[in-house]
């Protein structure tokens, strides 16, 4: 019985269940990518713990701060950061991580295949509003001999070499949402039983959608193409929705339709967003569900990459809306 055929019969389906379900379907597979999903879930419930007692500043301290046990209190996304790292660096099948969090690459178990991009807590800053932020996270394998020293093209890879590509959203309920290639599937965090479930099977994002999303407060250094595009959005009556969490901008969009984008500004020539760990993953994502990614010159996961934190103007979501905007620009 298919993960979806269970899910249609009201069976609830464990994330490791229909992973194990998928991996059936390459008898090639030697296991490890699985493994790597069993330690993202198991730092991501960790995650969602803390997350969820970030308000309790009064008894955790402010970050920054020393705690009543004396303890200096670090930043949540230096808390993710570890818990990530720690989880798959146990788990023994992830050769090497570049995170947002890290100025260098992170080398783990040289004898491993698989090597992580990730933003641990992206949004971070919308903590102590309570509103919506994540965790991005993007699987490569790498090109090298497993057993040799990780080098950087082992982790400058393009996204279309992405093996796998996911988020986490800590929002009114959390979920995992990834891809493997073989369309998106959305999973929700039951604290009940701890566990992940199916809950959004081959998720499609519309081609068409009501909402634009964007930091209009950037308005002024958009280049022409964006702001006639943003005016026929007004023109048109769109929804304008942003959060300044670019999970929880790109998880509505995924769902209801719409378009994101984050375009190069004076300040920002290249935009905000980072290719590896942020724009990667949520191209890959998109694509899969039936949306577009692009810079605004080329498709996002064929983007050279040349250093392990650089930025990307980003167009993503809705594939006509995405047409729509790059024929205007
Ligand atoms: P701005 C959060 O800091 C982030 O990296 C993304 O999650 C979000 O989409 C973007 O930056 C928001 O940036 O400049 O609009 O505040």
């Amino acid at each position: 019985m298919t993960a979806t055929e269970m899910k249609k019969r009201n069976k609830v389906i464990t994330l490791s269940q229909f992973i194990a379900e998928e991996q059936q379907k390459f008898p090639e597979a030697s296991g490890d990518l699985s493994k790597i999903f069993r330690d993202i879930k198991f730092a991501a419930k960790l995650v969602n713990r803390d997350v969820n007692k970030a308000g309790l500043v009064d008894i955790l301290g402010e970050h920054g701060s020393t705690n009543i046990q004396g303890e200096s209190v670090k930043k949540l996304d230096v808390i993710a950061n570890e818990e990530f790292i720690n989880s798959l660096a146990a788990g023994g099948d992830c050769c090497a991580i570049i995170s947002e969090e890290e100025d260098y690459i992170r080398h783990l178990n040289k004898d491993a295949k698989y090597v992580i991009a990730m933003d641990p807590l992206d949004g971070s800053s919308n903590i102590d509003v309570n509103a919506a932020i994540g965790t991005i996270f993007s699987v490569y394998r790498r090109v090298s001999e497993v057993g040799s020293e990780v080098t950087e093209a082992d982790c400058l890879q393009k996204g279309v070499n992405q093996v796998a590509a996911g988020y986490v959203i800590y929002g009114s309920s959390t979920m995992l949402v990834y891809t493997t290639g073989n369309g998106v599937n959305g999973f929700t965090l039951d604290i009940s039983i701890g566990d992940f479930c199916l809950s959004h099977p081959q998720m499609k994002t519309p081609d068409l959608g009501k909402i634009y999303s964007v930091n209009e407060g950037n308005y002024n250094q958009f280049a022409d193409g964006f702001k006639n595009y943003i005016k026929q959005c007004k023109e048109n009556s769109m929804s304008a929705r942003y959060i300044g969490s670019m999970v929880a901008d790109f998880h509505r969009n995924m769902i209801k339709g719409g378009i994101f984008m984050y375009p190069a500004t004076g300040s920002a020539p290249n935009g905000k967003l980072r290719l590896m760990y942020e724009c990667n993953p949520m191209a890959m994502l998109t694509e899969q569900a039936g949306g577009k990614a692009t810079t605004g010159n080329q498709r996002i996961m064929e983007v050279e990459p040349t250093e392990l934190h650089q930025r990307v103007p980003v167009i993503m979501g809705s594939s006509k809306m995405v047409d729509e905007l790059v024929s205007m620009l």
